[in-house]
C-alpha cells in the first residue's frame, strides 16, 4: 500500500551521502530543579551539508509568529521539503548572550532603545527538517492552505475513507526503522518489547530537546495492524493504558514533568497509519493539538471503556485540507 507518489527509497550509498550516521547522543547536565533529571541530548556529529545543493521553488508557508519557513525545492533533481524553524532560547545560555554577542544600536529614546544583537553561531541555531526525496503529498502537507471539516459516519469510514486511505498515504517505513532499530535507535528513551501491549517512546523529530517547554514525544506501538483511532477496541484497552502510564513515568523520571503538564493525545486522521501517541507538554500549543483533531488518550479510553465498539460506531470529525483527495471523494459522494 505505498502511496501512489512515492518516489523511489534512497540506497545506502545515497542516504549516507546526505545523512551521515549521527551516532553519539550526550547528555546535558542535570537540572538542579530536583524534580528529576532533565535528559535532553545534543547529536554532536556535524553532518555534511545536505542543503548546499538545494535549489528554492517556492515557499509553501511561513509565519513570522512561529518563526517557520517551509521550503519547496530540488536536490540533485529530485523534490525536497526544508523546514526552517528559530527555536525558544534557553535561560541556560542567557548569561552567554549577554556576554558574548555583539550589540548594534537600533534607536535610543529616553529610556528606550533597541539593538541587534549577534549571538555567537553555536548560540544562533535553526531546527532543520529535510523530506528527501519528498512525495507530491508530502508538499501538499505543508502547503498553505485552507481547511474544511469532513464528517465521517462509520459507514462513510468504511465506504469512502478506509478505500482512499489504503491506496493514498504517507510510507511507514521510518516507523518500521525505529522498531527495528534501523534509525533512530540512539534517540529512544523507554522500550517495552510486549508485542501486543508494547512500544517504543522517543523524542517527536519536531522537537529539538534543547528544553522541556515544548517537550514532544512520540510513543509507537509494536503492534503494527492498527492504522487509526478507527481501529481500536477495548481488546487494544490494555495497549493504551500501558502506552499513558509507562509514558508518564518515563517523562515524570526523566524530564521532571508530571502528568498534569502532559497533553496525551492521538490524531484523527493521522498523517501516519500505524498506531502512535503523542506526548506534549502542556503548557505547548503544538500544531494539530487542537479540538478538531486531537483526542486524549484518557478520553479514548473512557469511551472504550463505555462501549467496546466506540470508534467503529461513532461520527468522528477531522480537518481536511482544500487540495486533500479525500475531500474530493467526499464530494463526489455528494457528502459536502
Ligand atoms: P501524525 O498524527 O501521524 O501526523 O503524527 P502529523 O505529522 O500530521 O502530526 C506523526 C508524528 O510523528 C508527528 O508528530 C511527526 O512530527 C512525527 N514524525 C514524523 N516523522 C517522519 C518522524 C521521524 O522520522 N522521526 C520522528 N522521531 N518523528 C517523526
Amino acid at each position: 500500500m505505498a502511496d501512489s507518489s512515492e518516489k523511489r527509497e534512497l540506497g545506502e550509498e545515497e542516504i549516507n551521502e546526505f545523512f551521515p550516521k549521527i551516532k553519539k547522543s550526550k547528555a546535558h547536565p542535570e537540572s538542579e530543579n530536583g524534580k528529576g533529571e532533565h535528559k535532553i541530548t545534543e547529536n554532536t556529529e556535524e553532518s555534511g551539508n545536505v542543503l548546499s545543493k538545494f535549489e528554492t521553488a517556492a515557499v509553501l508557508s511561513d509565519s513570522a509568529r512561529e518563526k517557520t519557513v517551509f521550503v519547496h525545492g530540488k536536490i540533485s533533481g529530485q523534490d525536497a521539503v526544508v523546514i526552517l524553524e528559530k527555536t525558544p532560547i534557553q535561560k541556560e545560555v542567557l548569561s552567554q548572550i549577554f556576554s558574548e554577542s555583539r550589540l548594534k544600536l537600533q534607536m535610543k529614546n529616553d529610556i528606550y532603545s533597541t539593538y541587534q544583537l549577534q549571538a555567537p553561531a553555536h548560540l544562533n541555531e535553526i531546527k532543520t527538517t529535510v523530506v528527501f526525496p519528498a512525495t507530491q503529498k508530502h508538499i501538499q502537507k505543508y502547503q498553505r492552505q485552507e481547511s474544511f471539516l469532513l464528517e465521517e459516519t462509520a459507514e462513510d469510514y468504511f465506504s469512502i475513507t478506509l478505500p482512499y486511505i489504503q491506496e493514498q498515504h504517507f510510507s511507514v517505513q521510518w516507523v518500521y526503522n525505529i522498531l527495528e532499530k534501523k534509525a533512530e535507535s540512539e534517540r529512544i528513551l523507554f522500550e517495552d518489547t510486549d508485542p501486543k501491549t508494547g512500544f517504543v517512546l522517543l523524542p517527536d523529530f519536531k522537537w529539538n530537546q534543547k528544553q522541556v517547554d515544548d517537550l514532544y514525544l512520540i510513543a509507537i506501538s509494536h503492534l503494527r495492524d492498527i492504522k487509526s483511532l478507527r481501529d481500536l477496541t477495548s481488546e487494544h484497552l490494555p495497549l493504551l493504558q500501558n502506552i499513558l502510564l509507562k509514558g508518564q513515568d518515563l517523562i515524570l523520571s526523566t524530564f521532571g514533568l508530571p502528568r498534569s503538564k502532559l497533553r496525551v493525545y492521538l490524531h484523527y486522521q493521522p498523517s501516519y497509519y500505524h498506531l502512535h501517541v503523542h506526548f506534549t507538554h502542556l503548557g505547548f500549543d503544538a500544531l494539530g493539538s487542537g479540538v478538531e483533531r486531537a483526542h486524549l488518550i484518557q478520553d479514548v479510553i473512557q469511551n472504550i471503556q463505555i462501549n467496546p465498539r466506540f470508534y467503529q460506531t461513532r461520527t468522528l470529525y477531522f480537518p481536511v485540507r482544500a487540495d486533500d483527495g479525500l475531500l474530493r471523494k467526499y464530494r463526489e459522494a455528494g457528502k459536502m
